[in-house]
């Protein structure tokens, strides 16, 4: 993608999360509901993440870090890319304890880089490790997952997992220099084959996300033999063949690093949003259920009450279309044509029953209960005719309105992302436009499946 491709998603994302951080984070205020302290605290974390995203975003800070098992070389792929011996690194365990972050000087990029160690992925124990791998891959825009020869069960679920957290990856295949050439190409080949046994779609990956380095080759012994027939052994230690990684950062940074910036910004908004979504709905629920109720009685008794057929449907629909409004309005939620067709889907079933119903009872009972009113003085028999009818026909109507205000709710929730410049709706765009050769386009069938 050119350049001004990249800064138009750039923009785009910078737009919906500024519309996103305006939008929650006044609406705590909205319709004539008073403003809510205790709402506003629980949603504060979310908002101020909000917040942040957009100040990485500003400041054109772009984050790759490291992931794999001990020892795999993951702090001296680092050094290698810096082109100097910045971080320890060691056979033991333990020797990156923390994730540490270098910013890589790259005089030639717009952008800021910033290089992420990380412990082993099995060098903390239990929650600790996956809570600080979730958090670290969170915040990266790029990961190098480091491996060395065969992959491991472990390493390939968190590649698993990495993926279904929608992460571009690349896949480096480091300490080369201990494999004979054959032994590198067939551990390539197995590379690529990962996931297609098990049917695994999120894994395959293609030769574009694989590299081979070599970060911090072993000493070679070498062995002189001086013409005095003396013997001499000395270590040479070669240097770190990076140079293929070095170059596929770099082509990736060019042809999709603010794009990149930009999904990652999206990605996390979306999360966001639907947490704040999930957290107004929790927040609100008895007043949503209070509500529900008192239009499910509005419309039971219209319904049970009004003496035409057809006028019942449309009073039901416009009750079920009312308290769509007053359930938005409660919740302070953006409403957005995203999964509209499934609420029209329920409003219209519960007209047709309504509606079956009339006919149902062999002529409308509406009409029947006009005769009925008229005839009531004339014969007491009929009271219960339509009194049966009517009741019938208010509990069904009331629960209409029940199922509406589920959906609704579900509608509010997912939908919330998917207005003009949602974060769905702009992830979406941005990934329509990625040509063949990005990482991006190599995740759109992940991205995208998530709602
Ligand atoms: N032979 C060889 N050894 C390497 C290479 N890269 C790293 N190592 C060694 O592997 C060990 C672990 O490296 P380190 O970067 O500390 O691994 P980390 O735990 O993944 O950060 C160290 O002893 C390194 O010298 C490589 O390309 N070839
Ligand atoms: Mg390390």
């Amino acid at each position: 993608m050119d350049s001004q491709q990249q800064e138009r998603h750039f923009s785009l994302a910078r737009a919906s999360l500024q519309q996103a951080l305006a939008w929650y984070g006044n609406t705590r205020r909205h319709w004539h509901y008073p403003p809510d302290p205790e709402l506003k605290a629980a949603v504060h974390p979310e908002l101020h993440k909000l917040q942040q995203a957009i100040a990485k975003l500003d400041s054109q800070l772009l984050r790759i870090s490291t992931f794999g098992l001990v020892s795999r070389g993951k702090s001296a792929v680092i050094n290698a890319l810096l082109g100097n011996k910045i971080l320890e690194t060691g056979p033991l365990h333990g020797v990156t304890q923390y994730p540490r972050t270098i910013r890589w000087d790259l005089p030639t990029d717009k952008l800021k880089i910033d290089l992420i160690d990380t412990p082993g992925l099995d060098e903390i124990e239990g929650e600790m490790r996956s809570k600080m791998a979730a958090d670290v891959a969170a915040e990266s825009d790029l990961i190098l997952f480091i491996v060395a020869g065969d992959i491991t069960r472990t390493e390939y679920e968190a590649l698993h997992e990495l993926r279904q957290q929608q992460k571009p990856i690349l896949v480096v295949f480091n300490k080369i220099d201990l494999y004979p050439d054959c032994d590198r190409q067939a551990i390539f080949q197995q590379l690529q084959q990962l996931g297609r046994e098990t049917n695994d779609t999120t894994l395959p990956l293609t030769t574009d996300e694989i590299v081979m380095v070599a970060a911090e080759p072993q000493a070679i012994a070498l062995r002189i033999e001086h013409p005095d027939g003396s013997i001499e052994e000395t270590w040479e230690t070669p240097d770190a063949q990076i140079d293929p990684l070095r170059e596929k950062i770099f082509q990736i940074l060019s042809q999709e690093g603010k794009s990149l910036m930009a999904i990652h910004a999206l990605v996390q908004a979306r999360h966001l949003q639907q947490t704040i979504a999930d957290k107004t709905l929790d927040h609100r629920q008895q007043e949503a259920e209070d509500l529900i109720w008192t239009y499910a009685k509005y419309k039971a008794t219209a319904i049970a009450l009004n003496p035409i057929g057809v006028i019942d449907v449309f009073a039901g629909t416009f009750t079920d279309l009312a308290l769509i409004r007053a359930l938005a309005r409660l919740y302070g939620l953006p409403m957005t044509s995203h999964e509209a067709t499934k609420l029209w889907r329920n409003i219209l079933m519960s007209a047709g029953i309504l509606f079956a119903m009339e006919l149902g009872s062999g002529f409308f009972v509406g009409l029947g209960r006009t005769a009925g009113l008229g005839a009531i003085t004339l014969n007491p028999s009929v009271i219960g005719v339509y009194g049966t009818a009517a009741l019938a026909q208010g509990g069904i109507a009331a629960y209409g309105c029940y199922i509406i205000g589920k959906v609704t709710k579900t509608y509010l929730q997912q939908g919330c992302s998917w207005g003009n410049l949602g974060a769905s709706t702009t992830i979406r765009e941005i990934l329509k436009q990625c040509d063949h050769r990005t990482l991006l386009y190599r995740l759109q069938s992940e991205i995208s499946l998530t709602p």
